[in-house]
């Protein structure tokens, strides 16, 4: 054992004086010593970086030579939307959380101009995880409100990487939003793809609980314990679905560009519907391929790519599944194009399961031509529990008070109560888009409900005569006319 690590030790001692050797006969060779050493690439010319707010990016650096690039970034403290109803005063880098996406090419030496803006009422800073030397920058970049601070930097080493302002208390700062991603192209730029897209996820804190209305204060006990009441994607509830939702078509490729700004969480980042073909494992040059979920760290970031083959809504989520549900961590890719039957061919069939018994296959005609009988009341409403607890109570709860952000309320429901047709056409058909329920808007999927007229006469009737609504009952002959 002794003998083995001994000659190993040798080996390795062996291969570094070969690989000094062929470093220095080949430094002779501007090229390959640029390639290798990026202290040493040269710069051409100077540029102002072109800066993007989420979810978008600047262009590709490309083929371009190294440069002298010119940052500016302003430091905006203000108030914005959380969620509905729910604002927040943010502190941001550009005005968005996250904030504005640099992109840089290894070789290059940033010039950053970082101002803090004269309303600001704070001192901050910023340490971008690509820069290598104190602080990421934090001590070089420290501004008074109505200041600016100038340092340089060379980017060293490609990949995505994290920015952040590192002013006391950090953990503060991070939490009212000041995160961002700046990154690295390797020599020659990234591969082309269609579509490319910048993400980040945050967790937030507030006095007061998830979707308490009006202006909320950080909670820093809150912060301290790890209890986000908000888990979001691009800085709020809502950042990347309806119209803040992506887009691409069908046979395009996507390359999203995710970070973490965290302060607390990190994320397990999936895209429901979708295998990502490439990822780059923590943001640098690792290379996995077909992966479902990627883990990214508070303070981390990944690339992934996937090509888009079928149209539909995809969904990005935080895979620690109640922050996407329950804490806002849902985002929307709209996919529009044709359908590919090969890669998925949908719903074929429907029939009845029942061990024991021959199967049949349920058909529209058949479910429309069941003879309908005359219930009475009472009748229709002990079905009707019967339906609603196997069919219903998972969402819509024991109470019939629905779960906040997720799942309407059917007690008290102005919806139901204003109109019996559109409550019949619901469960029937199922609902999906946005609708709103005492002042509360929800914007998810009411799967279509396999019960028979009658049962949908009866389930509606048990949820008219309780939870204080207005008692309509329902009628199979009415359930019938619903087209
Ligand atoms: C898988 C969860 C789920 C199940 C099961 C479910 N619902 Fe829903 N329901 C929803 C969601 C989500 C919405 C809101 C859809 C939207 O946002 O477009 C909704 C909306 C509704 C609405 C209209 C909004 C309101 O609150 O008045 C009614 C009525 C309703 N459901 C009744 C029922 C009944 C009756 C059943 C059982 C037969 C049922 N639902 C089963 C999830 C569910
Ligand atoms: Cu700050």
């Amino acid at each position: 054992m002794k003998n083995f690590k001994h000659s190993k030790k040798k080996l390795v001692y062996v291969f570094f004086l070969a690989a000094l050797v062929v470093g220095v006969f080949t430094s002779c060779d501007k090229a390959v010593a640029a390639k290798e050493n990026p202290e040493l690439m040269k710069v051409y010319g100077e540029s102002e970086a072109e800066m993007t707010a989420p979810p978008m990016v600047p262009r590709p650096v490309g083929k371009r030579a190294a440069t002298k690039l010119i940052v500016n970034m302003e430091v905006v403290e203000k108030e914005m939307e959380m969620s509905d109803g729910v604002s927040y005063v943010y502190w941001t880098f550009d005005g968005t959380v996250p904030g504005s996406f640099i992109r840089t090419r290894v070789g290059d030496e940033v010039e950053f101009h970082l101002k803090n803006h004269p309303d600001s009422k704070l001192p901050h800073n910023i340490d971008l995880h690509a820069v290598t030397g104190p602080g990421g920058g934090a001590e070089s970049s420290f501004v008074a409100p109505g200041h600016e601070a100038v340092f340089t930097f060379k980017t060293m080493n490609p990949g995505l990487y994290v920015y952040h302002c590192a002013t006391a208390p950090v953990g503060m700062h991070i939490a009212n939003g000041m995160y961002g991603l700046i990154l690295v192209e390797p020599e020659g730029g990234l591969e082309p793809v269609d579509k490319e897209y910048y993400v980040m996820q945050g967790d937030f804190y507030t006095e007061g609980e998830n979707g308490e209305r009006g202006l909320q204060a950080f909670s820093m006990q809150k912060a301290v314990d790890e209890d986000a009441d908000y888990v979001v994607f691009n800085g709020k509830v809502g950042g990347l679905t309806g119209d803040n939702a992506l887009t691409a078509k069908v046979g395009e490729t996507v390359r999203l560009f995710v970070g973490n700004g965290g302060p607390n969480l990190v994320s397990s980042f999936h895209v429901i519907g979708e295998i990502f073909d490439k990822v780059y494992v923590e943001g640098g040059s690792l290379i996995n391929e077909n992966i479902q979920t990627t883990l990214i760290p508070a303070g981390g970031a990944a690339i992934v790519e996937f090509k888009v083959e079928v149209p539909g809504n995809l969904v990005l989520v935080d895979h620690s599944i109640f922050r996407a549900f329950n804490k806002g961590a849902l985002g929307i890719l709209k996919v529009e194009g044709e359908e590919n039957k090969k890669v998925y061919g949908g719903k074929i069939e429907e029939k009845v399961y029942n061990p024991g018994v021959s199967a049949a296959e349920v058909t529209e005609e058949e479910t429309e031509d069941a003879p309908v009988a005359n219930t009475s009341l009472a009748e229709k409403m002990e079905r009707g529990k019967q339906i609603y607890t196997q069919n219903c109570l998972a969402c819509h709860q024991a109470t019939g008070n629905g779960i906040p952000n997720a799942f309407p309320p059917l007690a008290g429901s102005d919806y139901l109560n204003a109109d019996v047709h559109r409550a019949i056409e619901v469960v029937k058909f199922g609902l999906t888009g946005e609708i709103e329920v005492n002042g509360n808007v929800y914007n998810s999927a009411m799967p279509k409900q396999n019960i028979s007229d009658e049962d949908v006469a009866n389930v509606l009737t048990y949820v008219y005569n309780n939870w204080g609504n207005n008692k309509t009952e329902v009628t199979a002959e009415m359930v019938k006319k619903a087209k």
